[in-house]
């Protein structure tokens, strides 16, 4: 993991506007929000996927996959710029420092928002890209899909509505799918689709590995936010469940709740198990995912 996530600094690095080009403030702040920290899961999981189909991880194979990796971990930050917002989640503290409307005012962190969401389709769109044109469109569409009214924005606007509503265990699924799942499914689809040569068969497998290690990303969330602490995660603990938010943890209790992660890891490596030693980083991502302290 360690590898990968220096080499998406470098890569997150190269691809935003240095912090003295003009509108220098605006540059800074979308540096803030996402360079030096996060656990970057998303972009590993675009690698790890994109490993799949190969015999064996090459540097031209990792190239190709640079500008996805980018491009979903800019759509990553720009949400959680955006939920932090007063109108939102409302929080001030993100990946352990003031989140970005704390740090640099509310209207800047909305541009932030909206400009790390145009280098990511900038990103995948880039014609210095090894990938074909047809690939890249198609990048572009999955991404697009995944971050809409379809997926994650929709998924947060439910989220919203549901404050103080007592949901169901499906209507509290159909909610994270969205919120959280559409984008890691996005980014497994990428990884996997760029690098060719899969069966559908075998890219539906990996869609339902995305489909388990994204619910139990949120499992998990629910999980660390009733039992850990806010210096340990980085973000305020507990906030869910002052803003009268459902949870897994409120729904079916702490020990259920883990159970239930569990479960989805298992049914996320049996989902892989076809795929041998190409789907090994795949099987330790949802190990990282489930067994995470942070
Ligand atoms: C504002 C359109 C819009 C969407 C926001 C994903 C999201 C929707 C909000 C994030 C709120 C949240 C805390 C969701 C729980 C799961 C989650 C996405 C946690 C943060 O992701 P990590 O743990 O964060 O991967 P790092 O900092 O490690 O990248």
């Amino acid at each position: 993991m360690a590898g990968i996530q220096a080499r998406i600094e470098s890569a997150l690095e190269r691809t935003l506007p240095g912090s003295d080009i003009v509108p220098a403030r605006l540059h800074a702040a979308m540096r803030y929000a996402v360079l030096g920290a996060g656990k970057r899961v998303r972009p590993l999981l675009v690698y790890a996927a994109g490993e799949v189909p190969l015999a064996e991880r090459t540097e031209e194979a990792l190239t190709r996959l640079d500008n996805l990796a980018c491009a979903v971990e800019c759509i990553h930050a720009y949400s959680l710029v955006h939920d932090d917002l007063p109108c939102m989640d409302d929080d001030v503290l993100r990946r352990g420092k003031p989140s970005v409307h704390v740090e640099y005012g509310e209207a800047i962190a909305l541009l932030v928002g909206d400009s790390l969401q145009s280098i990511a389709f900038q990103s995948l769109a880039d014609d210095r890209s090894t990938l074909d044109a047809n690939t890249r469109m198609a990048m572009v569409r999955i991404l697009a899909m995944a971050a809409g009214s379809r997926g994650m924005a929709g998924g947060q606007a439910i989220d919203l509505a549901s404050v103080g509503e007592k949901l169901s265990l499906p209507e509290l699924e159909f909610m994270h799918i969205h919120k959280t799942g559409a984008l890691i499914r996005a980014c497994v689809t990428m990884g996997a689709r760029t690098s060719g040569g899969l069966l559908e068969s075998e890219l539906a497998c990996l869609d339902n590995y995305a489909h388990c290690i994204g619910l139990a990303f949120q499992v998990v969330d629910d999980v660390l936010d009733a039992e850990s602490t806010t210096a340990t995660l980085g973000k305020t603990v507990g906030k869910d469940a002052d803003d009268n938010k459902p949870t897994y943890v409120n729904i079916m209790g702490l020990s259920r709740a883990k159970a239930f992660a569990d479960e989805l890891r298992a049914q996320a490596h049996q989902n892989i198990a076809r795929f041998g030693k190409r789907a090994r980083r795949l099987e330790e991502l949802a190990d990282f995912i489930v067994l995470r302290k942070f």
